[in-house]
């Protein structure tokens, strides 16, 4: 079966699928945002466990345990701060969604969440990372099957919109 995407208005802390992702930084003990939100639903048991470890590198992703979310799991990766485009932007917010991508088919997981890395306080422009993000996983998914379904979630409808418009353009309207 090939994998589905979806793009879904929503809260990502409320999603009982089995990773959701958490736009983080390079330390993973939290921050503001989507981060903020995800650690406050999880419970302090989340940040106990991202303390063991060690930080994590951009365009990178680790693994950890959703404690009280709905979600099984948290995958954290580390896109890139946005400074003009010419210092491998790109390249690294690609290797954020590979990297999860991968770390959610490592642990068999069928259902992974994304929201918007990189779209908030780290600057990135949303019509340039809504490409990368939804052609980079249909990519990825195409080549490495076994994720059933993956989900953009945006927390605007300004923000869903421009991910539908991608995914139409790119071909790939599932949802
Ligand atoms: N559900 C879905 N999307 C959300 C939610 C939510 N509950 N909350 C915010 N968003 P950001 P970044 C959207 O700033 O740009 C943190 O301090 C938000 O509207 O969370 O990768 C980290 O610790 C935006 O579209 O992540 C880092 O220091 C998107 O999530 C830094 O911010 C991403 O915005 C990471 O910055």
């Amino acid at each position: 079966m090939s994998t589905q995407l979806k793009i879904i208005h929503d809260d990502i802390t409320t999603l009982a699928v089995d990773a959701i992702v958490n736009a983080a930084n390079s330390s993973l003990l939290g921050g503001g945002g989507v981060d903020g939100a995800i650690h406050k639903a999880a419970g302090p048991e989340l940040l106990k466990e991202c303390r063991t470890l060690g930080g994590c590198l951009q365009g990178h992703a680790k693994i950890t345990k959703g404690y009280k979310l709905p979600a099984k799991y948290v995958i954290h990766t580390v896109g890139p701060i946005w400074r003009g485009g010419q210092n491998n932007e790109a390249g690294l917010l690609a290797s954020s969604y590979k990297s999860s991508l991968q770390l959610a088919l490592d642990n068999n997981l069928k259902t992974i969440a994304f929201p918007a890395i990189s779209c908030g306080v780290f600057g990135y422009p949303i019509a340039q990372a809504a490409k990368i993000a939804v052609k980079t996983t249909a990519e990825f998914t195409t080549a490495n099957p076994g994720i059933d379904t993956v989900y953009f979630v945006l927390f605007n409808q300004k923000f869903e919109s421009i991910y539908k418009q991608v995914l139409s353009e790119l071909n790939l309207n599932q949802s």
